[in-house]
């Protein structure tokens, strides 16, 4: 029986591409794998697809009675409903330590890097198994993706040397290039509707009780949003209500300034206040240098929730 590899609920690059590339070498090491996804396409993992010539992998939602793997991510909050019902085989991730449990031991692969992909090159790299051309530079695209083009505070002394080497054997030279075409695809949001931005990216977190939900758009250009913010409130203020959700955060993360405007919508607006030492009368705030939601926005309402 074939175990399944996903990555987390509304998946960004690094969970679909993650969950190819580890399929890949479990399969190069014999065991008998099946990428899967959690939801949607986003227009950048489109984008990186199509460009090495793969298919996105089958989309799944219940893993009741299978042999699962996760990529990029160990939260119940991001997993499929029935996450209790599947055998755990085994993770591969850099973010906290989620909540999860087992009931068997298992393989986890977890480290503080700024990208899954890297873990996995890694992986290929312990292994000695060869990572074929056209998988090498999803990989490298991955990583650009998740560490921003390096610029985020995630991103480690790893990630680009992992992105190096995958570049020279996807035998792609000008790799920061690619990474900004990505970003401009990315920065590509009129032709969505605003539940769909807002959703694009988006975790929920349990925080003392609470659900918060956090969403990130990167552009490489704010001005974009102008137009629209109050539809966006809109957005959020509704999925806030219909998930039951105490507090509901965008990041509109500007890649080139380097920093996040912040809007929220929330129940306990002071807690977020506090988080960030901000004023937020308005339901928005600019935020210099910060770029990332994993070391930047949650350890800080966590610690206030
Ligand atoms: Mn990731």
């Amino acid at each position: 029986m074939s175990a399944y590899i996903f990555g987390h609920t509304t998946p960004d690059s690094d969970s679909i591409i993650g969950a190819i590339s580890l399929s890949y070498l479990k399969n190069q090491l014999g065991e008998d794998t099946t990428p899967t996804r959690q939801g949607d396409i986003n227009p950048e993992t489109r984008f990186i697809l199509d460009r090495f010539g793969f298919k996105a992998p089958e989309l799944k939602r219940t893993y009741a009675g299978e042999s699962v793997y996760l990529i990029d991510f160990m939260e119940r909050s991001q997993s499929p409903k029935d996450i209790d019902e599947a055998t755990i085989l085994g993770i591969v991730d850099h973010h906290k330590l989620g909540d999860l449990t087992t009931n068997s031991p298992l393989e986890m692969w977890v480290r503080p890097v700024g990208c899954s992909n890297t873990i996995v090159k890694q992986m290929f790299d312990y292994y000695g198994v060869e990572i074929p051309k056209d998988l090498a530079g999803m990989m490298m695209c991955a990583i650009l993706s998740d560490t921003v083009i390096f610029k985020s505070p995630t991103c480690t002394k790893e990630d680009t040397k992992a992105c190096k080497e995958l570049a020279k054997i996807a035998e792609i030279d000008d790799y920061k290039a690619l990474g900004m075409e990505m970003f401009i695809v990315k920065s590509d949001v009129l032709n969505a509707t605003k539940e769909e931005l807002v959703l694009r990216d988006f975790k929920d977190f349990n925080m003392g009780g609470v659900k918060v939900g956090v969403g990130q758009l990167e552009v490489v250009d704010l001005t974009v949003f102008d137009s629209m913010k109050d539809e966006l409130f809109n957005a959020m203020r509704e999925i806030k209500e219909k998930g039951d959700r105490d507090t509901v955060i965008l990041l509109l993360t500007d890649i080139i300034e380097e920093g996040s405007q912040l809007l929220v919508v929330s129940d306990s607006i002071s807690k977020v206040e506090k988080a960030f030492n901000v004023n937020l009368d308005s339901g928005e705030v600019w935020l210099p240098k910060v770029m990332s939601r994993k070391k930047q926005i949650i350890p800080f309402l966590k610690q206030q929730f």
